[in-house]
């Protein structure tokens, strides 16, 4: 968040049933093996652990597209995930320990209810393989880690709640992309989703598509929400994630995009999502997570000067 010490709130959300292979539930466990506190606490922040979130009794509902599976979890852990994230917003930057992607639904849904308490504008910054931009309608893996982006765009999404204050498509930023399904695509192409997919990185690098998307949100004073997906990375340097895709971000690059949104002070919440500690090698994977919240939070080689975007004083 800000380059001066802040309040981060961890908020552990051990969930799996947004897909289908076991082991992500183990994240937040993993995250805090890694040292996510203690890392926080180095560079000066005060840090609370909410501790990880239960789901609760789960009410029946039915959808009709017959792929779905995990319906009643994924409303559960999004129920009590938006009042853990509204609640986390009003005393420091929420930070989101994954869980699978799916429990953005949740988070983002939080992050925005208070957003429009406040009276400002959210901006959702997707580092992704994918563009998790299904309804429940339209996912064919029936895996509802591949719907938070159109939940948060304001897409039909019955039998969940209605997203409260949808997120406006330009102001939501998907960055890394390389694997889309058709219905995904065409859904995009008519919502004008800002999208830097990695044809746009590899051409223009991380640091031009990244700062005029941040200079976006510092001209309205918008609030930032990321979302850290492990298969932002390419699987060679986070190895920990059941959905892995080559071609992905390298070790630098998401370095130096951590580095670019610590500097811009713009960032309000987090996500770190999909690892699957059973699928690490000796732990790299977590380590590598918990060393980006850190390049995001502040650590740095040598002292640099906040970057003034456009906006701000
Ligand atoms: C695919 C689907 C997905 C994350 C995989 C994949 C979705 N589009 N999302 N990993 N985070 O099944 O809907
Ligand atoms: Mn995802
Ligand atoms: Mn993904
Ligand atoms: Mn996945």
């Amino acid at each position: 968040m800000s380059p001066t010490p802040s309040s981060c709130v961890l908020i552990g959300a051990p969930i799996d049933s947004g897909q289908k292979r076991p082991g992500c539930l183990m994240g937040p466990a993993a995250y805090r093996t890694a040292g996510i506190v203690q890392m926080l606490e180095d560079l000066g922040h005060r840090v609370v652990d909410r501790g990880d979130v239960a789901l609760p009794v789960l009410e029946e509902v039915r959808c009709d597209n017959p792929a779905v599976h995990h319906l009643a979890e994924t409303l559960g852990w999004t129920r009590v995930l938006a009042e853990a994230g509204q609640a986390a917003c009003a005393e420091g930057m929420p930070v989101f320990m994954g869980g699978d992607h799916s429990l953005s639904l949740g988070s983002v849904a939080g992050v925005a209810a208070h957003a429009q308490a406040v009276g400002r504008p959210l901006f959702v910054l997707w580092l992704d393989a994918h563009s998790d931009f299904h309804t429940v309608m339209t996912t064919q893996s029936g895996s509802l880690h591949g719907t938070p982006v159109g939940y948060l765009a304001g897409r039909e999404m019955a039998p969940l709640p209605p997203f409260p204050a949808p997120v406006p498509p330009q102001n939501i930023c998907l960055f890394g992309i390389r694997s889309v399904d058709p219905a995904e695509h065409d859904a995009l192409q008519a919502h004008e989703v800002a999208i830097h997919d990695m044809r746009v990185l590899d051409e223009q690098g991380v640091v031009a598509p990244l700062r005029a998307f941040l200079e976006r949100v510092a001209a309205v004073n918008g609030m930032l929400h990321v979302s850290l997906d492990v298969d932002f990375m390419d699987p060679s340097v986070a190895p920990a994630v059941g959905t892995t895709v080559p071609g992905g971000a390298t070790f630098r690059e998401a370095h130096l995009v951590m580095e670019m949104l610590h500097e811009s002070a713009l960032v309000t919440s987090v996500d770190l999502v999909e690892l699957n500690p059973f699928l690490d090698e000796r732990g790299k994977t977590a380590h590598l997570m918990v060393d980006l919240l850190a390049s995001l939070m502040g650590r740095k080689v040598f002292d640099r000067p906040t970057r003034a975007y456009r906006g701000q004083s």
